[in-house]
């Protein structure tokens, strides 16, 4: 009977080995340094009142109207950090300084105390802000920056991601360095929705986030023209890669050089597709749902960026035929809400699924359309208001 238990043992081992040949990359915790685009989130909890996690407000805190918020790095209590946005030359001078409670001992002492500097984008910016947040016995650091527009009168602070996990792996014969981000700023890795993979694809030692080294996580990633299959652990602290070669089809889009998201059950994937609108895509069942996509129009190149919650559409990807998706068409909504003597008009694009909107601009150099003029006028055709559409 021992003897049975210990050969299913063996066959079990035997065929998760046989899928693939998988190479385990171990990653570190690398700090911030500048010049690096990271993810950010906005606090909306901003709040006048100290937040409960908060025993004392910090004696050196020269304003009369801090603005607290808290800091979420995980669903846990142990995961929130407490802090607040303060004036050092007292009240009305301009928010310039943050207090956090990087220890959570429910104060905010001297050494808590981070000056702002002048950041990208016209923002003021503290840290890194080195948290700890513990893992099973461990401690792990956290590093942040917390970012704001100067001169508000009541700032939304937002955190940014002061840190990445890198390592190397062997892909393609080549050591490649790779990382994960943790673009929902929530501690957690996985492959569903849950951040990217950065790849250093040039090898200039830096990873550009802007120029296609950073891929949504799900179960394959791109690199040099191939798919790779992927395993990421939680904690991020290894991913896993199979060097075996993942079967592709092809889909067909009217979009030429244009990206296309999809998910299936394990998460995301996004293909680029080539100039005459053809990308590959691993076989199995995919659902499409969104788009990075390029339209020409009086000879300028415009890119429109579409979001479904919905599904557009099953693509079951397989080797023989290629899948032709579906023409993209938008509608222009006006919609107008009447409360008590005030009418809100909202004017957007609609998909034809549905789909969000979200961006039209033209890029190198960015440029977005001109705004929409609204024109209200009587029944005799007179002029009652004109008035332009702000985006947002
Ligand atoms: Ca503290
Ligand atoms: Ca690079």
């Amino acid at each position: 009977m021992l003897k049975r238990v210990g050969v299913v043992a063996v066959l079990v081992m035997t065929v998760s080995d046989a899928f693939g040949d998988w190479q385990t990359v171990k990653l570190k915790y690398e700090a911030p340094k500048d010049g690096f685009r990271y993810p950010t989130r906005m606090w909306r909890g901003a709040d006048k009142e100290p937040p409960t996690n908060l025993k004392e407000t910090p004696a050196a805190m020269a304003t009369k109207h801090p603005v607290y918020f808290n800091i979420e790095l995980g669903p846990k209590a142990d995961e929130l950090f407490a802090a607040a946005l303060d004036e050092s030359k007292g009240d009305g001078k301009g928010y310039d300084r943050a207090f956090v409670d990087c220890n959570r001992n429910g104060r905010m002492d001297s050494d808590e105390m981070f000056t702002a500097k002048n950041g990208a984008d016209g923002f003021l910016v503290v840290g890194p802000v080195e948290l700890r947040r513990s893992k099973n016995g461990k401690t792990i650091p956290w590093a942040i920056r917390i970012e704001w527009r100067p001169g508000e009168r009541d700032p939304y602070p937002m955190t940014t991601i002061g840190f990445k996990k890198t390592g190397y792996a062997k892909l393609n014969g080549k050591r490649v360095r790779v990382g994960l981000m943790d673009e929902r700023l929530n501690g957690r890795f996985g492959l569903r929705f849950q951040g990217s993979i950065i790849l250093d694809e040039d090898v200039d030692g830096k990873f550009d986030m802007g120029t296609g080294e950073s891929h949504i996580l799900g179960k394959y990633f791109r690199y040099q023209g191939r798919f790779y299959r992927l395993q990421v652990d939680e904690n991020g602290d290894w991913l896993k890669i199979d060097d075996a070669i993942v079967p592709v089809g092809k889909v067909w889009s009217e979009c030429k050089d244009s990206d296309l998201s999809f998910q299936d059950n394990d998460g995301c994937l996004s293909v680029s597709t080539d100039s005459n609108g053809v990308a590959e895509v691993p076989v199995g069942t995919w659902w499409w749902y969104g788009y990075h996509a390029m339209f020409k129009q009086d000879g300028k190149t415009w890119r429109v960026i579409g979001d479904s919650q919905r599904n557009i559409m099953q693509c079951d990807v397989g080797t023989e035929r290629t899948i032709r998706l579906p023409s993209l068409q938008f509608t222009p909504k006006l919609t107008a809400t009447v409360r008590g003597r005030e009418i809100n008009f909202e004017f957007k694009l609609e998909g034809r699924w549905g789909e969000q909107v979200s961006n039209i601009n033209q890029l190198n150099p960015f440029k977005q359309p001109p705004e929409p003029k609204l024109i209200l006028s009587g029944p005799d055709g007179k002029v009652l208001a004109s008035l332009d559409f702000k985006p947002g």
